[in-house]
């Protein structure tokens, strides 16, 4: 008999239900269209290349946006990452494969590279999270696990989305130091915080819930 060995995925991660997913592309849009109005970004947009008091249209600067909204848990390029095996072999994840999972939102942000949403996992999804993940895109900091889970939401031109958790780690690191972040005032009932370089945080004071497939991507 002919053995069929498991094909890995290019990436393994928690896939957005429809419903949920129009629902935070819509909030993603006010986000931005509200963000690019407020005087206080309006007088800080030289980390966007462009001149204080002129307008910035952040859904064109985001217009690279994905097609499936979704939350990466382990890119694997279908095997050749480091650890992909190990990866797709532990019991959690096997598990948890094509199993519904309520993600939590905690935070939306961007910086001049990325537009985001922060996500807060469980004890529970931390499980199906890689060990490493915070490591590898930080070799040099010691950050809670976890801490990179985000939903990318836009890119700008020429930004590679795998930029958008390093982003959130650099504003957790911030964090970690003590670094509130500038409050900016309010947007969509909100508190909008700066943390220079371009740097916008709006911290939800209600989690926002979506429910999630976890699964691999093959396309
Ligand atoms: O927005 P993301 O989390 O960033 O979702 C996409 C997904 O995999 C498909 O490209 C993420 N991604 C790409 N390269 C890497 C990488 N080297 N490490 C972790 N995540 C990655 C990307």
């Amino acid at each position: 008999p002919t053995l069929e060995k498991d094909i890995l995925p290019l990436y393994f991660g928690w896939f957005l239900a429809k419903r949920d997913e129009d629902n935070l592309r819509k909030t993603a849009h006010e986000f931005l269209e509200q963000l690019g109005n407020l005087k206080a970004f309006k007088k800080r947009l030289q980390a966007f290349g462009r001149e204080d008091k002129h307008k910035l249209d952040l859904l064109k600067y985001f217009a690279k946006t994905p097609n499936i909204l979704h939350c990466t848990t382990k890119f694997c390029d279908y095997g050749k990452m480091p650890g992909s095996e190990e990866y797709a072999q532990l019991e959690a994840v096997r598990k948890g494969y094509s199993k519904a999972f309520t993600l939590h939102i905690s935070a939306l942000f961007i910086t001049p590279r990325t537009a985001g949403a922060q996500v807060e996992l469980t004890q529970e999804q931390l499980h199906v999270w890689p060990s490493d993940a915070e490591r590898e895109a930080m070799p040099k900091d010691v950050l809670p696990r976890g801490s990179r889970a985000h939903i990318t939401l836009g890119c700008a031109a020429d930004v590679q989305d795998v930029q958008t958790g390093i982003d959130l780690l650099e504003f957790v690191k911030l964090q970690q130091a003590g670094r509130e972040g500038e409050n900016m005032g309010e947007l969509l009932g909100s508190k909008i915080s700066y943390y220079d370089n371009g740097m916008w945080m709006l911290a939800l004071p209600r989690k926002k819930e979506i429910k999630t497939i976890f699964s691999g991507y093959y396309g």
